[in-house]
């Protein structure tokens, strides 16, 4: 009898000064459990007189049920406990001050890319992605490259080194091959992201960024191209009226191919939109190939469109002035404090795309 107060005791201080639910759930095994102390005791009665097997039974009966109560009260205490922990550690406090926020920036190529994606939004295009490493089908053949193509070369093209003749895409193209080959026109989408080529200079670097948009229907022609390039760059650069040409050119991947200049000048350093001075190539453009839409299955006698493609990154050094390209993914802090946006200078169409432009600061 003595025994069991005693180990009751035991077993119950145990409980209520346990603080993990791990260690409550050891408690009960190594009482109440298989081999638990008091399934151990239980196993003796058997040898007891009946009298005594009676008395003692009851009393073990009672312990266990005691302790099991114990149990699952604190581990309901520990639950909560715990609970409340969690919530109070996930909480956020939403009336810190702002204040560290101004210490991080938005490189600028994020805010362009944001500025672009909210204009083509606005008129109607869906927004695509795709792998950054890609296969010679969707990178260059379905694209109508010619086998020999110098961009198909070790030179030109970043190649994986297992053997499986993969590549980092060269461009976005291979995403809009994905698209067409996947969906039914009518498709409208543009395909933002990172592409890599062989080339490192003052206006060029292994990794740069690209946007290049599709739009695939029945009447589709070059009229509605320049109307989208034309609407992109007026809201994009805030002038009502970009002067834009377009020059016959070629791709592989579009016929007729043209490119595009801006009217511009640059003086003094400064970058400025204008007619009558100077012309600058920013994009490529043109009328999807037939050949294309059949590689990607579908049937060029019933559906044609057109396709461009820029750098955005050469579109973010002349909106905010930027000099030199490399200097964008050098990771210095002094410069992206200078060129740099606020996390909270979200462009939108309504609230104006260059709030607190990157040079004002
Ligand atoms: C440039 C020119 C261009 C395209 C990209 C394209 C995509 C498909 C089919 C046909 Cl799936 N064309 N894209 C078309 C013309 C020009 O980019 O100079 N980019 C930097």
């Amino acid at each position: 009898m003595n025994e069991t107060e005693t180990l009751k005791k035991q077993i119950l201080k145990k409980i209520e000064e346990t603080l993990s639910l791990d260690e409550l759930e050891n408690i009960r095994i190594s009482t109440l459990g298989k081999k638990g102390s008091l399934t151990e005791m239980m196993k003796t009665l058997g040898q007891l007189p009946q009298e005594e097997r009676k008395l003692i039974g009851q009393s073990l009966n009672s312990i266990k049920i005691e302790i099991s109560e114990a149990i699952e009260t604190k581990k309901k205490f520990l639950e909560e406990k715990e609970l409340e922990t969690k919530v109070a550690a996930e909480s956020i406090d939403i009336s810190l001050p702002i204040r560290p926020l101004q210490q991080g920036r938005i490189h600028p190529v994020s805010q362009v890319m944001e500025e672009m994606l909210t204009i083509f939004a606005q008129m109607g295009f869906e927004l695509a992605e795709g792998p950054d490493i890609e296969d010679d089908f969707h990178c260059f053949e379905a694209l109508n490259f010619p086998k020999d193509h110098p961009a198909r070369q070790m030179q030109a093209t970043f190649f994986m080194k297992n053997g499986d003749n993969l590549i980092l895409r060269t461009h976005t193209s291979p995403v809009q091959i994905r698209i067409m080959e996947e969906k039914q026109p009518p498709i409208k989408i543009v395909a933002p992201g990172r592409v890599y080529r062989c080339d490192y200079d003052m206006t060029h670097t292994p990794m740069f960024h690209q946007i290049e948009g599709l739009v695939i229907d029945k009447e589709t022609n070059m009229g509605h191209l320049k109307g989208v390039l034309m609407n992109f760059m007026r809201v994009f650069f805030e002038v009502d009226n970009v002067p834009i040409r377009f020059r016959p050119s070629f791709f592989p991947f579009t016929e007729p191919s043209a490119e595009v200049d801006i009217g511009c000048s640059r003086e003094n350093g400064e970058f400025k939109i204008e007619s009558g001075k100077g012309w600058m190539e920013i994009l490529g453009c043109g009328m999807v190939h037939p050949n294309v839409i059949k590689n990607c299955g579908l049937d060029p006698n019933e559906y044609q469109g057109f396709a461009f493609g820029f750098g955005l990154d050469r579109f973010a050094m002349l909106k905010y002035g930027i000099p030199d390209l490399r200097s964008f993914f050098d990771a210095d802090t002094r410069w992206i404090k200078h060129y740099g946006f606020l996390p909270l200078d979200i462009p939108s169409i309504t609230s104006g795309l260059s709030l607190n432009g990157g040079q004002k600061r």
